[in-house]
């Protein structure tokens, strides 16, 4: 398994995200990724290279103009605003909810953070926009080198990128590199895309991306957003829309879950993904369904990730797996090696 490194992911280092009234630590840190590097060098998977560098169309692929230039200056307003903030990462206070206007752009810092955003714990920081504009060329290069002929690739990068939205940041996601990967193989001929996400957290900014796409097909196995973050979307009655219609699958499921009711789930998706007729998958591949996870409520257990990839693999589709969560820090390395190892 080749292997795509951000070389710049800890730029990205936030420092507290809001919780029940709080600033607590980050869940989401560089150390994250460099467990998966460690276990992966460790275990001799196969090379690990930068990225290759993408212009800005591949970005607006998926990113709507302003939204991209909103994060690439983002970190110089805030700090123009006060000195101080220089040491202090930036987070959203206001959001423009049902009867608010979204068209426009207000000059206000906070309020385009708001508009730009869907949680408070999400912090934007001085090397936001450098790590996850890399992490986005990670996630190109990996779909290039499935495009010139390769079995598979991974992208192993943070900020991850399923909650992140075509105007949207949150969930720790600023852009969204399964999205990005997924329509880089639509422009190099692959006409039918498959994303199977097995984040914990359901994939609202890829559903959204997607959803009205008869050409990439989103399943989505995770926590029931009744009472799981994102809470307002990834619920099993989203089936697509317009030429959309039945390109969506969501599983969502209870607190609790095992891998062999997991496992039930991926048949469900795999068996759709074989029947849409797809000709590349992508994974958004987060490790948080681990039982040990501090923030995610299913059961799987680090075994559980040499069946995941073993069974993934069987589909028989060029594949790109693409980083995402996973924060029980010190086990996210061979959580997700396990996958990776058991793939290949
Ligand atoms: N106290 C990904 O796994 N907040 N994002 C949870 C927990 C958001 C997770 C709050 C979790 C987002 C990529
Ligand atoms: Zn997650």
């Amino acid at each position: 398994m080749i292997t795509f490194y951000n070389p710049h992911h800890a730029l990205h280092q936030g420092q507290f995200e809001m919780y029940r009234g709080a600033l607590v630590p980050c869940h989401e840190v560089p150390a994250r990724a460099d467990h998966v590097l460690a276990e992966l060098k460790r275990r001799q998977l196969g090379e690990v290279l930068n990225p290759q560098p993408f212009g800005a169309e591949a970005l607006q692929s998926i990113h709507a103009p302003r939204y991209l230039g909103f994060l690439e200056t983002a970190w110089g307003q805030w700090v123009a605003l006060d000195p101080a903030n220089a040491a202090r990462d930036a987070l959203p206070s206001v959001w423009p909810t049902r009867s608010f206007r979204t068209d426009m752009e207000p000059d206000n810092f906070a309020a385009r953070m708001g508009l730009y955003s869907f949680d408070a714990g999400t912090p934007l920081t001085s090397g936001t926009w450098v790590a996850a504009r890399a992490g986005a060329e990670c996630a190109l290069s990996a779909a290039q080198h499935v495009v010139e002929g390769g079995r598979s690739a991974f992208a192993l990068s943070r900020p991850p990128g399923h909650h992140a939205g075509a105007d949207f940041f949150g969930g720790y996601c600023f852009l969204n590199n399964a999205a990005l990967a997924a329509q880089h193989l639509r422009n190099s001929g692959v006409e039918r895309v498959a994303v199977l996400d097995v984040d914990y957290h359901h994939g609202n900014g890829t559903q959204a991306i997607f959803y009205d796409r008869p050409d990439v097909f989103f399943a989505s196995l995770h926590g029931d957003p009744c009472t799981e973050y994102p809470f307002f979307l990834g619920y099993a009655d989203e089936t697509g829309q317009g030429a959309g219609l039945g390109a969506n699958l969501n599983l969502p499921m209870p607190r609790g879950t095992d891998y062999a009711q997991w496992a039930a789930a991926l048949e469900v998706a795999l068996a759709a993904i074989g029947r849409f007729g797809a000709q590349a998958l992508v994974v958004s591949l987060g490790v948080d369904t681990f039982a040990q996870d501090p923030i995610s409520g299913f059961a799987l257990q680090s075994e559980d990730y040499l069946r995941m990839g073993e069974r993934i693999a069987k589909l028989g589709l060029p594949t790109v797996l693409v980083f995402e969560g996973g924060y029980a820090v010190d086990a996210v390395g061979v959580n997700a090696v396990n996958v990776l190892q058991a793939f290949a």
